[in-house]
């Protein structure tokens, strides 16, 4: 590490979302991956547990990904998605609306989630616009939910800190999260707290349908610490949007292809959205890239406008919208997602994970264990007066151990390669027990 550590500017690179301070006094450098591993600075093979931030699910450095970017790179680096196109643009967009859940049928592409969340946004907003209802603008997030980093991604989501440091970004209010203290240490999708979806019709009543335009939620909240959905709680917010005419916004960024042990929350859990926000897995990390999908009737309320033939039907988009490279790689992930099980590989795994993250009740400072698919979080008891401190140990102590830990808030998060196999699992139990006791 010495050497490469030394021939490094460590103050040009302004890193995100990170302790820049405590970085450059004790550098974490990667400078390779293969399947479920890292390989540092010092050449010591670490242990991948979060596939990247949740989005190399399918294994590192695969080789079709790999190849379909240099090929790509080499023959068509760019085209304008702006009027133009090109043919992986329409034959990705047809593979994702078939892997998703029937009812979705048309893609949009971004770059990242944080694009997908405030894209979904303003397609929800410009859909009650083109019905002749731009009264219907109104936007329910929920707390602790986490929709990116962009101006409305911040506003729906529920991290009250935000709006310390930025003010308002968006108008928008927030239903309660679904953490509920009976269901602590429950296996997978806990049994209490439907009735927590029922605030949403309140809220609907109290200012009136009419100027609703959308909720917004994960399924499956990842960043906050995986907090599971109650059984039948995702169908009633369902509900009580078809019953006021809302529209239903799924944020799968993190949830989709494979993480919850089904091809999407949507699927799992039966409910279908509106319209759903993917990134991440979709090219399993290997270029950025974000799609939002939406139903049929969102679609076709913009292409039966009364504007003229030419006219553009939605004033948005990237100028790296369906890029090519990130096509190419869209393409080969969803290949390796089919032809590899990925999905049914997560759900093989997932009892096992389950058993073993259990298994480490018991140990000190851990005050819930949450877990679905191949996502799992421990919910660390704060020393003092700081709840971030001691996940941020924990995670140090991992990473002296050989394992990549992500830690946030009061949480360590897990979400291990679809590829892993079960000695993996064994070995992040391990090392999260040990980094767990090792730290006062
Ligand atoms: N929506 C959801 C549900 C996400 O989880 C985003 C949007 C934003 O995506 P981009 O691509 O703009 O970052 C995310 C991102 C964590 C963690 O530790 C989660 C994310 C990012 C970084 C860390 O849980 N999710």
């Amino acid at each position: 590490m010495a050497d490469i550590a030394q021939t490094l500017d460590f103050d040009s690179y302004w890193m995100p979302f990170s302790g820049n301070r405590q970085f450059k006094a004790n550098p974490k450098l990667m400078v390779a991956a293969k399947d479920c591993h890292y390989t540092d600075a010092d050449g010591r093979q670490v242990f991948d547990s979060l596939s990247g931030l949740w989005c190399a699910s399918f294994g590192h450095g695969r080789p079709e990904i790999a190849e379909a970017i240099a090929r790509t790179a080499k023959t068509l680096d760019y085209v304008p998605p702006f009027q133009y196109a090109h043919p992986m643009a329409f034959e990705l967009a047809e593979r994702v609306k078939n892997i998703v859940p029937a009812g979705l049928e048309h893609v949009f592409f971004t770059n990242s989630g944080s694009e997908s969340a405030d894209t979904a946004i303003k397609i929800a907003r410009a859909y009650w616009a083109h019905r002749g209802r731009p009264e219907k603008a109104r936007l329910i997030g929920r707390e602790k939910g986490y929709h990116g980093v962009n101006v409305g991604g911040t506003g729906m989501g529920g991290i009250p800190g935000n709006k310390a440091f930025f003010g308002d970004m968006l108008t928008t209010e927030h239903l309660p999260h679904t953490l509920i203290e009976s269901n602590r240490f429950t296996r997978g999708v806990p049994e209490h707290g439907a009735e927590v979806a029922d605030v949403l019709e309140q809220r609907i009543l109290e200012h009136g349908a009419d100027t609703v335009a959308a909720v917004m939620v994960e399924p499956m909240s990842g960043s906050a610490g995986v907090i599971v959905p109650p059984a039948g709680y995702l169908k009633r917010l369902r509900e009580i949007c078809d019953r006021h005419d809302i529209l239903l916004i799924f944020d799968e960024v993190l949830n989709g292809f494979g993480r919850v042990g089904a091809s999407f929350g949507a699927e799992l859990f039966g409910v279908t959205p509106d319209i759903m926000t993917l990134a991440k897995n979709l090219t399993n990390g290997a270029v950025p890239m974000g799609a939002v999908v939406t139903s049929d009737a969102i679609y076709d309320t913009f292409m039966d406008t009364e504007r003229p033939h030419h006219a553009v039907e939605l004033a948005h988009g990237y100028t790296y919208s369906a890029h090519p490279l990130a096509c190419a790689a869209g393409l080969a992930a969803m290949d390796i997602y089919e032809n590899d099980r990925m999905v049914e590989r997560a759900a093989e795994l997932a009892p096992y994970f389950e058993d073993q993250l259990h298994a480490l009740r018991g140990a000190p400072h851990i005050v819930d264990i949450r877990n679905l698919g191949l996502a799992g979080a421990l919910e660390i008891e704060t020393a003092g007066e700081d709840p971030t401190y001691r996940p941020w140990k924990i995670a140090q102590a991992a990473w002296d151990r050989g394992m990549y830990l992500r830690f946030g808030g009061n949480t360590v998060q897990l979400g291990p390669p679809f590829i892993a196999e079960r000695r993996d699992i064994d070995f992040m139990c391990e090392v999260l027990d040990a980094a767990i006791r090792s730290v006062d």
